[in-house]
């Protein structure tokens, strides 16, 4: 019986009836596989085939049944399926779209049809994926019926009854082969969500959903198309004003953004093309952002709210807490791959920029105070990343540091044994001139540190961070900061801070010290941070010389070398280490022999960071006392 049949088929049939074949032996070259996602892209394909109906203007109800046997029903109120003679196939239109595979655009007719099939393969790889399927379309007052298994026509398309006056519509009814499909059922919320994701980008249908199954039904249904959507996504935020809304036509390609900004702070982005939701994105999404960054940063230095100084947005500063969709129409959309997550046509890009740009350029123009908010939310997304890079960038220099070659401003010293050496680090060049001249190049290095890196308004902490003089003063350590240090790498037993005697010096050590106690804490800790203390006075008589520390100290050595009065005695007050002479300098603070130091503790420097913010303000006097008090005397350390 089969023989005989086969023996009538024309050439074009046999290549029909292989092509059904080829989806029904690789289903996941057609539809993704055989699991539950495949299952659903069966429906999927049905019903885009009824929302193409509705995007060309031709349909606006869609009814979708589960029923209790797992067939499924889409059906349409679109202008039915044709059923008319096909010329050159003999066949009925009918017959060819649920038998031949890409049949989808043969019958495009001219009009605005966008097809939003998921694999373009459309309802014939569904029935050769079906064990039975049965399709009726309504026209020309008729039912027209056709019944497929295993997509194969079980008799001509036929009128089996009369349909209503001007009724018109395809009503498709297929069950999965659970030869092919393997203990998987359909899953309603994936459905349910999907409907209702189609009912927004199609603005003006109903789709109603009904699962016979669990006896559950919903109706989807937005006169608001992607505002409803962007509403509906904004549901459980706190929207900070209204959506804005725009649907234009450019160059035959549709256009549809919606945004509104929430309290929230990740953005929600969604892009369709011609329905399909492209989870890649494309050239809609990017030209959605695009307008949304280069619009909000023309309005806010338009308006001032970015000042001359401030930096643009970036594109991230723009998006927090936004909610977008972009929606567009396309006759001929170009997708990256099969699965079409992502648009690729380039002139969509231009196109959405341009809508969604005057849009929101004109909502921000009208709507002043919401402008403003719109603009305060982007400012404070700005200094939250900034903050979050600064952190960012203070872990990748810590890396960058370590490995580091010396700073060229080192003056290094010649002994390798890291026990022996010191490091002073000291204020302006200047200075630094006089001590590398004053030193014991064998053991001691100096780093001169420009005076400018503390001037800057108030200090930041994180501002030193980036400053040059800081980066060189890590690399010259070795040891890396933060969770990286580590003391075994450290360079200088000793490091020690040298720093005028006056405000600035002061200013400096402080915020040394500051620096040391929040990223370098085990230097402090094992006791390798010191405070080198110049002389205040130098004192002659009689050819005798002596360096005094204090005032009290200058008179008590005044007393011991007989000139009680001062009478003839040369007093010299250093205002500065560039005032000596590098033989002086060595003398009084650079030689161990003779040379007080402070060793600073962790106490210390824990104080310095408490206070810090108060050190660096523009008060002087608390300054001065916590430089006088927090740091503890260890003259004859060297001995
Ligand atoms: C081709 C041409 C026409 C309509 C359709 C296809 C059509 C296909 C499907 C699939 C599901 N529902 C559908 N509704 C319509 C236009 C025919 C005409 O001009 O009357």
């Amino acid at each position: 019986m089969a023989g005989k049949t086969t023996e009538t088929y024309t050439a074009d049939q046999i290549q029909r009836l292989e092509g059904l074949e080829a989806v029904r032996r690789r289903p996941g070259m057609y539809v993704g596989g055989t699991d539950i996602k495949a299952l659903h892209h069966l429906v999927y394909e049905i019903v885009d085939n009824s929302i193409d109906e509705a995007l060309a203007g031709a349909c606006d109800s869609i009814e979708v049944a589960i029923h209790k046997d797992s067939s499924v029903t889409v059906s349409d109120n679109g202008r039915g399926i044709p059923v008319d003679i096909h010329k050159e196939a003999k066949k009925s239109a009918l017959e060819l779209v649920m038998t031949e595979l890409h049949t989808g655009g043969k019958f495009g007719g001219g009009g605005y049809k966008v097809s939003g099939g998921l694999h373009g393969v459309g309802a014939a790889a569904v029935n050769a994926l079906s064990a039975w399927c049965e399709v009726r379309v309504q026209r020309d007052n008729k039912i027209w019926f056709q019944r497929y298994e295993k997509g194969r026509p079980q008799g001509d398309v036929k009128p089996i009854g009369k349909a209503p006056d001007s009724t018109t519509g395809t009503t498709t009814t297929f069950i999965f082969d659970n030869t092919i499909f393997k203990d998987v059922d359909y899953r309603f919320e994936t459905l349910r969500d999907r409907f209702r994701e189609m009912a927004f980008v199609t603005k003006g249908v109903t789709i109603r959903f009904r699962d016979e199954r669990a006896d559950r039904e919903m109706t989807f249904h937005f006169e608001g198309g992607i505002t409803s959507f962007v509403r509906y996504l904004n549901r459980l935020r706190d929207p900070i004003h209204p959506v804005v809304y725009a649907d234009k036509e450019v160059e035959g390609v549709g256009v549809e953004i919606a945004l509104q900004y929430t309290d929230h702070n990740q953005p929600m982005e969604f892009a369709f093309a011609n329905t399909i939701n492209t989870l890649d994105g494309g050239t809609h999404l990017t030209g959605l952002r695009g307008a949304v960054t280069r619009v909000t940063n023309d309005y806010a230095r338009k308006a001032g709210l970015l000042k001359a100084d401030d930096p643009n947005f970036s594109g991230d500063d723009t998006r927090e807490g936004l909610t977008a969709i972009v929606s567009i129409k396309h006759r001929d959309p170009q997708f990256e791959s099969q699965t079409k997550v992502k648009l690729m046509n380039p002139e969509v890009q231009t196109y959405v920029q341009q809508v969604a740009g005057e849009a929101l350029g004109a909502f921000l123009e009208e709507n002043p105070r919401d402008a403003k908010a719109i603009v305060e939310k982007c400012l404070l997304s700005y200094r939250a990343r900034d903050a979050a890079k600064k952190a960012r960038d203070l872990v990748f220099r810590k890396s960058a540091l370590e490995s580091a070659t010396l700073p060229g401003k080192l003056a290094d010293c010649s002994e390798r044994d890291p026990e022996k050496c010191e490091l002073y680090i000291v204020e302006g060049d200047s200075a630094g001139g006089s001590a590398k001249q004053g030193r014991d190049r064998h053991f001691q290095a100096i780093l001169p540190l420009r005076g400018k890196i503390m001037n800057t308004e108030r200090a930041r902490l994180d501002k030193m961070l980036g400053n040059n003089e800081v980066k060189a003063l890590i690399s010259a350590l070795g040891t890396g900061i933060g969770d990286n240090f580590s003391l075994e790498n450290l360079r200088y037993g000793r490091t020690l801070i040298m720093t005028d005697a006056d405000v600035d010096g002061s200013h400096i050590r402080t915020l040394l010290l500051t620096f040391f106690f929040r990223y370098m804490q085990p230097l402090i800790e094992g006791g390798h941070l010191f405070i080198a203390q110049p002389p205040l006075y130098r004192v002659e008589f009689k050819k005798q010389v002596r360096y005094v520390y204090s005032d009290a100290q200058r008179d008590k050595v005044l007393k011991e070398l007989g000139a009680a009065d001062g009478a003839k005695a040369g007093i010299q007050r250093y205002k500065g280490l560039g005032e000596m002479n590098p033989e002086q300098l060595w003398e009084t603070t650079m030689n161990p022999a003779n040379r007080t130091l402070l060793q600073v503790t962790i106490e210390d420097a824990a104080e310095a960071d408490r206070t810090f913010d108060m050190l660096m303000g523009s008060a002087v006097p608390p300054r001065k006392r916590f430089i006088q008090t927090h740091a503890r005397d260890v003259k004859n350390l060297d001995v």
